[in-house]
This record gives C-alpha cells, sequence and structure tokens, in this order.
C-alpha cells in the first residue's frame, strides 16, 4: 500500500445519599502497598455522604442514587475490621475516544466510582450508555476546560457532592489543523492550548488539595501526553514540529492581540498548537512531580497511549486525511492501537499496582507491555518546565 506523505501533512445530582457500610480488608499487599506502612488511618467504616443542595447553576447528575455497591475490592479479614473503598477517578473528556474507553475499562472493573468531567453533559449520558457502563458506575460533571469559571465551578460542585478524589485524569484536548485563524478560549487563550494545557493546569492545581486529603493507598494525577509532543521520536519529527520557543508569546497571554496566539511567539498554526499544548501537558507532570510527589505521595504520570486513529481527535482534519489516517497508522507506522486497547493502557496507569511510580512518561511496546519512556529534550526541560508553571500560574489567576 502506497500513501503520499503529502495527503498527511497539515495545511497548516447533585448527589443525594447517605452509604455507610462496613467492610473488611485481608490483603495488606492490596495495590501493593502495606496499609499499615502507608496509612495509619482507620479504614474501618467509610461514609459517603452527600447533602443535596440547590444550585442552579449545578450540572450534576448521579446515575443511580438510591442502591448501595458492595466494593469487591475488599476482602474479608478474620478480624473482621479492615475495609478498603472503591477509588474515585475523574476523567476529563470522558465522552467519547480514550476517556470513555477508559471509563468503560475501569467501570467494568467494579472497583471505581467514575466522575465523567464532560462539557456536552448529554452526550456523555448517552456515550455511557452506548459502552454499556452500569448506571451506579458513573456520574457525570459538567466542565468546560475552555473556561476557568467552568472549571472552578467544577470543582465546587465536585466538592459539593462530598466524594473523595484518589485519581485525577487529565485527558480532554481539542487539535485544529486546518484553523487558518486561533480561535479563543472563555478568557481569550489561543483555544488548544487554553483547553489542553492551561484549563487542566487550573483544575489540576485546584484539585491537588483534595487528592492530598484523599486516604486511598494510591493516589494518582495523570496528564495524557502524546509522541507527537517528543522530537526524539520520527513521528515527532513531522512538520510543524512542537518548540514552546522562548515562551513569549505564553507570557504575552496567547491573545493574538498584542501577543501572539502561540508559545513561542510566532504565527499561528494549529497543529502546532497542539503539539506544544501536549509539551505543556507532559512538561506539567514532571513539575508537579518535582514539588509535590515527596511531600504528598501522589504519583504523577504522563503516557502516550499509542496511536488511536479513529477518535474525534482528528474531527476537524479534512475528509481525506480522516479516510487515510486509520489505514496508515494500522499498516504502515504499526503504531495503531484501537480505543478498547487504550482504554486499557490508560486504566493500567491509573489503578495498576506497577505502574504507581511517579514522573514518568509510559508508554507500551508490541506486545502492550509497558516502559517508562524517554521524552524528548524539550519536553524534559525542567529550567522551562518551571517557567511554564510560573507563567501558567499568572495566567489562569493563581499568582
Ligand atoms: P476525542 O476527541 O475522542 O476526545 C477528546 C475529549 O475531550 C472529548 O470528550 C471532548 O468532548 C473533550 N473536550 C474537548 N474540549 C473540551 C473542553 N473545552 N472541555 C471539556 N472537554 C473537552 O480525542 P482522543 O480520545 O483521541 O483524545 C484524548 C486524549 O488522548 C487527548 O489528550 C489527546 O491528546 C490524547 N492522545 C490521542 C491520540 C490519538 O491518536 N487519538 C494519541 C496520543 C494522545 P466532546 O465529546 O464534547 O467533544
Ligand atoms: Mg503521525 C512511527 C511513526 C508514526 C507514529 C507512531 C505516528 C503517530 N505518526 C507516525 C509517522 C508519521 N506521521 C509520518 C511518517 C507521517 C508523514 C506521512 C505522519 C503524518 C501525520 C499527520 C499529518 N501524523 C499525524 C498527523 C496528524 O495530524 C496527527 C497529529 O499530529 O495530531 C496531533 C498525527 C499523528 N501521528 C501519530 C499520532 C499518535 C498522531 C496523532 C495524535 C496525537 O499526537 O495526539
Amino acid at each position: 500500500m502506497a500513501l503520499q506523505a503529502s495527503s498527511f501533512l497539515p495545511s497548516a445530582v447533585t448527589v443525594h445519599k447517605e452509604v455507610k457500610f462496613l467492610l473488611t480488608f485481608q490483603d495488606s499487599a492490596f495495590l501493593g502497598i502495606s496499609i499499615s506502612d502507608h496509612n495509619k488511618s482507620d479504614f474501618s467504616v467509610v461514609s459517603l455522604r452527600s447533602k443535596k443542595k440547590s444550585n442552579p447553576c449545578t450540572v450534576l447528575t448521579r446515575a443511580q442514587t438510591t442502591s448501595i455497591t458492595t466494593p469487591s475490592i475488599t476482602r474479608a479479614t478474620t478480624d473482621g475490621k479492615k475495609t478498603l473503598r472503591k477509588g474515585t477517578v475523574v476523567i476529563t473528556g470522558a465522552s467519547s475516544g480514550l476517556g470513555l474507553a477508559t471509563a468503560k475499562s475501569l467501570a467494568e472493573t467494579g472497583k471505581w466510582d467514575i466522575v465523567m468531567a464532560c462539557r456536552n453533559f448529554l452526550k456523555a449520558e448517552k456515550a455511557a450508555k452506548s459502552v454499556g457502563m452500569a448506571k451506579d458506575s458513573y456520574t457525570v460533571m459538567h466542565l468546560d476546560l475552555a473556561s476557568l469559571d467552568s472549571v472552578r465551578q467544577f470543582v465546587d460542585n465536585f466538592r459539593r457532592s462530598e466524594m473523595p478524589l484518589d485519581v485525577l485524569v487529565c485527558n480532554a484536548a481539542v487539535y485544529l489543523p486546518t484553523a487558518k485563524e486561533p480561535t479563543f478560549t472563555a478568557e481569550g487563550f489561543e483555544l488548544s492550548v487554553g483547553t489542553n494545557h492551561l484549563g487542566h493546569f487550573l483544575l489540576a492545581r485546584l484539585l491537588l488539595d483534595d487528592l492530598k486529603k484523599s486516604d486511598y493507598p494510591s493516589k494518582r494525577l495523570v496528564i495524557v501526553g502524546s509522541i507527537t509532543g517528543n522530537t526524539n521520536t520520527l513521528a515527532g519529527n513531522v512538520p510543524p514540529k512542537a518548540n514552546l520557543g522562548d515562551l513569549r508569546g505564553l507570557a504575552g497571554g496567547l491573545n493574538g492581540l498584542n501577543s501572539s496566539a502561540m508559545i513561542d511567539g510566532n504565527e499561528f498554526d494549529g497543529a502546532k498548537a497542539y503539539k506544544d499544548s501536549k509539551v505543556c501537558n507532559m512538561l506539567m507532570m514532571q513539575e508537579f512531580h518535582r514539588r509535590y510527589h515527596e511531600e504528598t505521595g501522589i504519583a504523577f504520570s504522563s503516557l502516550y497511549p499509542g496511536c488511536i486513529a479513529t477518535t474525534g481527535l482528528f474531527r476537524e482534519h479534512i475528509p481525506l486525511f480522516r479516510l487515510l489516517f486509520p489505514p496508515f497508522q494500522k499498516y504502515i507506522t504499526k503504531g495503531y492501537v484501537s480505543e478498547t486497547e487504550a482504554g486499557q493502557r490508560l486504566a493500567q496507569v491509573v489503578s495498576d499496582p506497577s505502574l504507581l511510580k511517579s514522573g514518568v512518561y509510559w508508554s507500551w511496546n508490541k506486545n502492550s507491555a509497558s516502559f517508562e519512556n524517554q521524552l524528548s529534550q524539550e519536553a524534559s526541560d525542567a529550567e522551562k518546565a518551571r517557567k511554564v508553571w510560573e507563567i501558567s500560574e499568572k495566567l489562569v489567576g493563581l499568582a
């Protein structure tokens, strides 16, 4: 099969419930961590209590509010006292593609309460139903990452639900390869970096406190990265290449008026803006690790799940690209993975005890075995990470 490279080159519930259960915990090697070593807190009674509050802005539903599910991750012990509850994971952009497949994969284990943090509430509900997720396994909560107000509102709503936060997955993204002109978030940041990086940066920073409070044995913050942001790979060398330059555009606010819409200060290029945003995602994972891992025990990680060539990510690309990209990845680069397989990979990063190391960028080999991958020079530049962090703090109103 011969494919022209040029064909691929871009032109440019409120929850109302009170659930109390007494469960037992047998296996202290659960998730590879000894409860006694890790956390001396009492696991004997888990109380999930949520009070209904009237908030007209709250777009939150609990798929099922009445039934009590016995977490299957708990084990009966002889003393009958130790318990472990289900984990709660928030996944952004769980209404399609990788996020949805991950939610499904985790739901199937019966060990997770999944918060689907999505901008389109009805789409998320339908998506969960369409993949057969059990009604009591998920909650849909509204989150539009292209609005910092919405991010703050989401955090308020999540806290009102009184669910714990054990794992946060920053997965949502937009990719605008054919855009000739930049478009902007509510606060006026170029849309791809604004959504994929700045929205997630504020979300993760705010929810860090909630993660810290979690008594779950393994707390994680996962930020989805990609091969195309890494210029140490063939895929990362397909033009336009990621390059944050001296960050002058980011420092100027990415508004396309008195500053460039691009991080490096150059002319707008939608495909590059996406790749730059992925570099920011991978840099922020490492900066979180450096600043907070030791103090909090939270594992910070990123990953390249494989080329999931069939997802909605390519919806803005030209029809010919969408037609040829999946076979190109399947038969030529052999980098293709199905949504299901990719979802299982991200689900491993959420819950597998063997992928608990912090500061790691995970990838999978041809046999679908995970390994710690090398990031490109720019995507592992600690000084640049610090600068992106500090500028981003100012842009999202944290500094
Ligand atoms: P999809 O387009 O299928 O999923 C993206 C999700 O992000 C959708 O649920 C979308 O919501 C959501 N989203 C977009 N904008 C916003 C916003 N403003 N607020 C909240 N949610 C938003 O793409 P993928 O599943 O492929 O992408 C998921 C992640 O995987 C991304 O981080 C991407 O960079 C990464 N990735 C993907 C690869 C691939 O080959 N596909 C390869 C490497 C990494 P809605 O459903 O409403 O549109
Ligand atoms: Mg790529 C080993 C080769 C490889 C892999 C794993 C990918 C993944 N790509 C590879 C090679 C090539 N790509 C080559 C040789 C070309 C030139 C023909 C090529 C082109 C190409 C385009 C135009 N590839 C693309 C695009 C996109 O628009 C996608 C993109 O960059 O989205 C940001 C893309 C991708 N290639 C990948 C992966 C995973 C993507 C998409 C997603 C992403 O990084 O999120």
